[in-house]
Formats: C-alpha cells, structure tokens, sequence
C-alpha cells in the first residue's frame, strides 16, 4: 500500500518546509497538507483542518487512506504564556485526537514535536541528556513533556508507532516562526539584510541551542524512516544542532553588514530562555539513528543572508 501522508500544522514555519520535502519523498498526491486556513500559495493536495475537532481529522484520514500523520500544530513558548489554559487545551485535545484518530485506524507511524521547552530547573544546563528531569516552566512546556509521556504509553498500551524529536530553536530562510522564544534568531538575519536596527528580547550572552531548517527537516525525515526497532527512546529524542548567543549571531552578521545595530530589551522571554539548557546531548540519536547535524552558525549565516538578499531584492 502507498505511504499517504498527513500534516496537520502545514502552514507554519517548520510544517511548510517539511511538506514539500514530504512531496519530493512520497509525491505530490501522496501528501496532504491541512491547517486552520487554506494556503493559496501551496502546490498539492491541501484541507482545512481544526485538529480540536476530532471528526474533522477522521474523515480526511478516511476519504485519503492516510498511512502516516505529522502533527505539528501547537501553541509556542511565549505565545502560550499570554493564555495558558487554553493554551493547554488546544495543544493536548490537538495531540489527543491524532493519538486517537491513529489508534482507531491503524496508522502506520505518527510524528509528534517535542521541544528543548520540556526542560525546566532541574536538569543540567549543558549538555542536557534525553532522560533528564523534566519540570517545565512554561504551560507550552508542560504541554509537551505531558504529550511525550502520551506518545510512550501510546506505544507501549496500544502499539502505535509514535516517534518524536525535541527540537531545538529552528532557523531558517523559508517560513517565519511565531510565538517562540528562540524566533529572535530568525528575525534577526531579516532585519540584519533590510539593513534595519533590531531590537533583542533575550540579553546577548543568552546561549540556547539551536538548529538550521535543514538539519531538522532532515532529522525528521531520518527519524520516522529508522527501522522501528532501533528506535529505544518513545517519550522524545534529544536533537543538538549548535549552541549560540545573540551576540555571537551579530558578531556573525557583522561581518557582512559591519553596520548593523542590535538594541538588547529582555523581556518576559528572557525568564524563559534562562530555564533551557544551554547545550544538547543527543548521544541516543547518532547512536540509534545515525543523527548528525550538518550545519554551524557560520554556515547558517552566510546562507540565510544569501537566500533572504535575494528574497528582499
Ligand atoms: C519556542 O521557542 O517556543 C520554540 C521551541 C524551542 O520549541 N521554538
């Protein structure tokens, strides 16, 4: 039987890279992409889709005999702290459905995004290990330390094949993030190439790990492609692309725009910032998947600058 693929969240920043990359895979008419509005923009088979609304999700797995769902729609870090009830009830009813709908279904293998976001006071900063304590402090957070959890007993009490990453900030070209805490480093290669001052919501040594679009589109792809049994980690695999600090990004920036301007303004997002860790060990993920990161920050600025120079031109 043909892989038919689903992706609720298709219009967001990781989602809309990722579907393409799923076309080039599977084909143009074996992917579906959905989301709250439709994406006039996007080439291929595409359906409004309320993950909240669990029937909704059923019939497009129905009428497309879907083998496989991507599940990237959620509420950010920060975002999520301007309501964080309803924050908690989007992202968990959201994951609750696709868990179910998947169950119900027999699908093949389902993707849920887990994010640095799980780690809170009482793990250690550097080097953070996958089995760390988890004590989230933020209601995105806790979201996704409680999904992790999900995805593991949906596994081990129903046999779904649920695989996850706990991504760190993403970067790239294609898409704008929103909501995050980690979006200052995309934002500011924009503002850096129209030659705008940039102001930085996190202070400049704020290290976080990071990742380029590219590494984690293809971490993803590597992922649910692993034989299912190499797979040991079910809550949520660490991913370490590089670890940086606003001001190492401007330093970086600097050197082809020698004039940029960065006024740094922490605010609520630096409280967040400063309970993730600063560095990943994702020794399970190169060890049981042949993970490894591509892409170091000089890489990624010389590359964003390039691709967003022409975009802007
Ligand atoms: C955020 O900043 O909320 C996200 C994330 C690290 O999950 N980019």
């Amino acid at each position: 039987m043909d892989t038919k693929v689903l992706v609720i969240g298709a219009n967001g920043q990781l989602g809309s890279v990722l579907t393409k990359e799923l076309q080039k895979k599977y084909t143009i008419e074996n992917v579906i992409a959905s989301d709250l509005r439709q994406n006039e923009e996007y080439k291929g088979i595409f359906e409004i889709i309320d993950a909240t609304n669990k029937n909704r999700i059923q019939e497009v797995v129905e009428r497309y005999k879907i083998t496989q769902i991507y599940h990237l729609a959620a509420i950010l870090s920060a975002k999520g702290e301007e309501t964080p009830l309803a924050t908690w009830d989007i992202n968990m009813k959201t994951l609750f459905n696709v868990l179910e709908v998947s169950r119900e279904n027999n699908i093949d293998k389902v993707f849920f995004p887990s994010s640095i976001a799980v780690f809170g006071e009482g793990a250690p900063l550097d080097n953070t290990p996958d089995n760390a304590y988890l004590n989230p402090a933020t209601v995105y957070g806790i979201s996704k330390a409680a999904g992790e959890n999900w995805a593991q007993y949906y596994f081990l009490r129903y046999g779904l094949d649920v695989r996850s990453i706990r991504y760190p900030g993403v970067i790239g070209y294609q898409s704008l993030p929103g909501g995050g805490t980690t979006d200052y480093a995309v934002d500011i290669y924009h503002k850096a190439v129209l030659e705008e001052e940039f102001e930085c919501f996190l202070k400049q040594d704020t290290m976080l790990p990071m990742i380029f679009m590219d590494d984690a589109i293809r971490a993803t792809i590597e992922l649910m492609e692993a034989p299912k049994d190499s797979i040991t980690v079910r809550t949520s695999y660490n991913i370490a692309g590089i670890s940086f600090s606003p001001e190492e990004v401007v330093s970086e920036i600097r050197k082809l725009y020698p004039d940029f301007k960065v006024n740094y303004k922490p605010d609520f997002r630096q409280e967040i910032a400063s309970r993730w860790p600063k560095s990943i060990d994702d020794a399970s993920a190169k060890k049981e998947w042949g993970w490894q990161p591509r892409y170091d920050l000089k890489d990624i600025t010389e590359i964003m600058i390039e691709k967003l120079q022409k975009k802007y031109k």
